[in-house]
């Protein structure tokens, strides 16, 4: 969520005048000495956590060591990646591929770590593109984007991915409400609440693999699904989303969709709706979307269209769904350690509603309902709440668990984060960001087991922290520790991209299952070299396949000659190196991308079209040796139609031909 105008939107006056004035008088000591001695990590020394944070509109997920704030890595996720050729090389230019065609780049607000038991396993992460709906799972053994599935009857991606304790499902909601693909979307925009309707996707996850498919999806009623957490513990098996613009308005949101007091948080009983699936409730509908895989053994990414999904109707099919009441468009929708405690988290609500899992589970046996929604049932408010946090700042947005019986919810508006128990919903530390906070992360702190040791603020706006940089400042994330009674900011660290939803988790669990390189035994890239004796060029016609390795510090071969004007020239680089960190890089003049960068063991293709007569440079981008600057060589490209023989080689001089044409 970004930069919310609240100007149309009846405030107090002390809201606005937090919004005009946003910086809190002790921003200047906010940090003393002690603090900074927290966050120091020192150099040589690892990092206690990984910190995972989603791009926002650059697209990928960037990952951080904490307590320092270090860059550890950029992950390519939904948009080409100008450093490693994600999306440029010809092995992972499929993995962008939707049924509109490639996407360069797209815009990744949540993260999801995979979870066993209700606790992180450092498995995977699995990531939301917002605009052109898919979920990407990244395996965390490489730090590589393994899968990309698009969600057919979606748009706007943002209520994803949220996961079951187990990993069962990852589930995807819409947030734009639209006309299902396979029905005549050709209507008045104002036929919103005739012709539209809200999806949620349940995608199941192979236990084994982490392979993904759409299992089913539902057809709700025409609302903004806003976010999500799955229950667990005991409300494992439900699943809840945020709702806002229950008005079902189609313009000036920002009016229309703040009309109502409350709106609605929907419990969905996925468990239930599995019944169904079984029982053969699920009605399957054309639809097309794409499913891309990176396949580790070839290395090469394929697509699949796919052109059906099973959809369950929640109206048809009665307690799938139901709707409670929540003060005022919720945003965050968070569940508590123990799965009794859902907090909705409502935008322009001057308090925190807390329901309880078991009160809605009395409400739904009793029928406590005061009418229906579109068909779905509206439990009492009263009847779901266990209780309201009174008084805890301005514009609340998201919620996480200290495992210790309290909650942190970040307050935009307010620009702070206040902690409150739980049990008796008193706030008890409240601490200001810089400014405008948005998400927050404890690690594990949507699980079971959170470890409350820090929790992170990721802010949409931080002018006066850091030099001007023009008119546009860096995002940032803030860490505090949180061991103590009182949370205590320790450190300003800049992101890359607008950090929305971030997980984090102990090092221990990732560092020792990272891959150190690839085994090249194991490559079976068709367009593998296995060794310098077998590089090789090879012409089909107007295609010419360079089949050469790279090891320190050169090409074989790095002289070709015999191409042509005109020729698509397939570079398949097979970086030799059995080494963990030893790249090569690969950069071909006048060619569109700067490079491959290839991982020890792996084989990546660059293509490209030869263009005029000449002699083109290839040379190593990656300064991997004493001698990177000699991995260079020389590729002669010779008119259309000239009988310069396909020749190549490296340490010896070829024969001197002269182009003459072919007559
Ligand atoms: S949003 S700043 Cu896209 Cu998760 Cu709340
Ligand atoms: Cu290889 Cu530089």
């Amino acid at each position: 969520m970004k930069k919310i105008n609240f100007s149309l939107v009846a405030l107090s006056a002390a809201a606005l005048f937090a919004m005009n004035s946003c910086k809190p008088k002790n921003a200047g000591n906010a940090v003393n000495a002690g603090a900074a001695e927290k966050a120091y990590v020192a150099p040589g020394r690892y990092d206690e956590f990984y910190n995972f944070v989603s791009g926002g509109f650059s697209g990928q997920v960037s990952v951080y060591g904490l307590p320092s704030g270090r860059l550890l890595r950029v992950i390519p996720v939904f948009s080409n990646d100008p450093q490693s050729g994600y999306g440029y090389s010809e092995e992972t230019k499929p993995m962008l591929n939707t049924s509109h065609g490639s996407i360069p780049w797209d815009d990744q607000h949540h993260l999801a770590l995979s979870q066993t038991n209700g606790e992180i396993d450092g498995r995977w992460i699995f990531a939301n593109a917002n605009n052109t709906p898919r979920v990407a799972r990244i395996d965390l053994k490489t730090f590589n984007t393994a899968e990309i599935l698009e969600l057919p009857n979606s748009a706007g991606n943002h209520s994803s991915p949220f996961i079951t304790e187990n990993t069962e499902y990852v589930v995807a909601g819409t947030r734009f409400s639209v006309p299902p693909d396979n029905a005549n979307g050709d209507v008045p925009i104002n036929s919103y609440k005739q012709n539209f309707q809200g999806t949620i996707s349940f995608i199941k996850v192979d236990k084994e693999h982490g392979g993904m498919d759409i299992a089913f999806q539902l057809n709700c009623p025409p609302v903004d699904f806003d976010l999500s957490h799955a229950g667990k513990g005991k409300s494992h098996g439900w699943f809840f989303f945020s709702c806002y613009n229950t008005e079902q308005a189609n313009t000036l949101l920002e009016v229309n969709a703040s009309q109502r007091d409350k709106d609605f948080i929907m419990a969905v009983n996925w468990k239930k709706a599995e019944e169904y699936l079984k029982a053969g409730k699920g009605k399957k509908i054309p639809a097309k979307y794409v499913h891309n895989v990176y396949d580790e053994a070839t290395q090469t990414a394929k697509s699949e269209t796919k052109n059906e999904v099973t959809v369950l109707d929640v109206k048809e099919l009665k307690d799938i769904c139901y709707f409670i009441p929540c003060p005022k468009s919720p945003h965050g929708c968070d569940v508590d350690p123990t799965g009794e405690y859902i907090v909705g988290s409502g935008k322009l609500a001057a308090l925190i509603p807390v329901f309880s899992f078991d009160k809605i589970q009395a409400a739904i046996a009793k029928k406590d309902y005061i009418g229906d929604y579109n068909g779905i049932p509206v439990i009492k408010y009263e009847s779901a709440l266990y209780g309201e946090v009174q008084k805890p700042g301005l514009g609340p947005l998201h919620t996480e668990f200290d495992g210790k019986g309290n909650a942190i919810t970040s307050f935009f508006v307010s620009s702070e984060i206040v902690k409150w128990n739980i049990k008796d919903l008193k706030v008890i530390d409240r601490q200001p960001t810089f400014y405008s906070v948005g998400h927050l992360c404890i690690p594990g702190g949507d699980t079971k087991k959170p470890n409350a040791k820090y929790v992170i603020a990721y802010n949409k706006i931080t002018k006066d922290r850091y030099l001007p940089t023009g008119p546009e400042l860096n995002q940032s994330a803030q860490l505090y520790d949180i061991s103590g009674d009182k949370m205590q900011l320790i450190l300003d660290f800049p992101t890359i991209g607008e950090p929305h939803y971030a997980q984090a988790v102990s090092a221990d669990l990732i560092k020792n299952n990272s891959l150190k390189f690839f085994k090249i035994d194991e490559n079976k890239n068709p367009y593998v070299t296995k060794g310098e004796g077998a590089s090789k060029v090879v012409r089909e016609g107007n295609k010419v396949h360079v089949y050469m390795t790279a090891i320190r510090s050169h090409f074989v071969p790095d002289n070709i000659e015999g191409i042509k004007v005109g020729d698509e020239v397939y570079f398949h680089v097979t970086n030799l190196e059995q080494d963990w960190d030893i790249p090569h890089g690969f950069g071909v003049k006048g060619a569109p991308n700067a490079e491959l960068l290839i991982m020890p063991g792996e084989t990546r293709t660059l293509k490209w079209t030869a263009d005029k007569v000449g002699i083109i440079p290839i040379y190593c981008t990656d300064f991997c040796s004493a001698l990177h600057q000699e991995m260079q060589g020389y590729v002669r490209v010779s008119p259309a139609g000239s009988n310069v023989p396909l020749l190549f080689s490296t340490g010896k001089n070829m024969p001197k031909t002269d182009s003459a044409q072919k007559k």
